[in-house]
């Protein structure tokens, strides 16, 4: 079978722009968009796209059925703010989702899958800096148990049963098309809009709170490689740890200033602080690196530069 791809969850900051990446490598008919909500223009009218729902393992199965596909990227979920507000159906999305999709891997309606786990998984007792890989895991977020429990269940299906899973822990992703929603490192995002809208930006994180974050160019590069990588060469069946830039909010105002030099800066932590805090500055992600040739290519000065380029031309 030619290479038929599924993404479930397509009109979310990723979703968006993998599926763009993804139709131009692979043709826009070889590549389905599905979401339970509507996308941008560019998403809606560059191929084909399904309303489905990740929560209805039926009408998912149905799909499959009906549809040969050989990969599924599962991008549908909720992020760790929005998680903290509903804990119960952020269980439910987070989990169910991930295991009606493992299941139907099971009865071979695919082939491979991809599914998101992220720096959430770390907790207060992990070492801060320079992350590793295998380390003390004791998430104190909804989100973050629940990403840690999924990735014990993709390496569970992937030894019990063969399902070829693979998955990154992302950092903090920065992109200009689709804003991020619900997270605790959506601050790196708004603050461009706002720098370009207003000069300032009121930062619900305080100025030296460090995290992993990463431009979303890098983010859909290391997904694809990670794809294209033979299964033999994968030694993680959790999730791998994924590097790209550590910053504080002062030091991102900073880089900003370079092309907006009077852009202001205030600090008002809310609960989200709380959460920052537990997270990891850095991770180490040498065995991406070993396994798939994973090398991240943007610095913070060339994130700042490529958002508000882009920001600027595309309002
Ligand atoms: C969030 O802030 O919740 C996400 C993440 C780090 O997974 N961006």
């Amino acid at each position: 079978m030619s290479k038929k791809i599924l993404i479930l969850g397509a009109c979310g900051q990723i979703g968006t722009e993998l599926t763009v990446a993804l139709r131009a490598r692979y043709g826009s008919e070889s590549v389905i968009a599905s979401d339970i909500r509507e996308g941008t223009a560019e998403l809606m009218e560059s191929g084909p796209f399904v309303k489905l729902d990740v929560m209805d393992r039926e009408s998912l199965q149905n799909f499959l059925k009906e549809t040969p596909i050989s990969e599924v990227y599962l991008m549908a979920a909720m992020l760790s703010a929005n998680a903290e507000k509903s804990p119960a159906r952020a269980w439910e999305l987070n989990m169910n989702s991930l295991l009606h999709l493992l299941e139907l891997g099971r009865e071979n309606l695919y082939s491979k899958i991809f599914w998101p786990s992220s720096i959430a998984v770390f907790g207060p007792s992990t070492p801060k800096k320079n992350t590793p890989q295998a380390t003390v895991m004791e998430p104190t977020t909804v989100y973050g148990i629940s990403k840690q429990a999924g990735e014990g269940w993709a390496s569970y299906y992937y030894r019990k049963f063969g399902v070829d899973v693979r998955s990154i822990r992302y950092p903090g992703l920065i992109s200009w098309k689709t804003k991020p929603g619900g997270g605790t490192t959506d601050y790196a995002v708004e603050i461009f809009h706002e720098a370009l809208e207003k000069g300032s930006y009121n930062c619900f994180l305080e100025a030296d709170t460090a995290l992993p974050m990463m431009y979303m160019s890098d983010a859909i590069e290391a997904t694809l490689k990670l794809m294209d990588a033979p299964a033999t060469a994968l030694s993680v069946r959790t999730s791998y740890n994924l590097g790209g830039i550590s910053f504080t909010p002062a030091e991102l105002a900073n880089s900003i200033r370079t092309y907006i030099p009077d852009f202001e800066i205030s600090y008002e932590p809310d609960f989200r602080q709380e959460i920052a805090d537990s997270w990891p500055e850095s991770v180490d992600d040498s065995k991406a690196r070993e396994d798939w040739g994973w090398e991240p290519r943007y610095d913070l000065d060339r994130t700042a530069r490529e958002m508000l380029l882009n920001l600027k031309e595309n309002s």
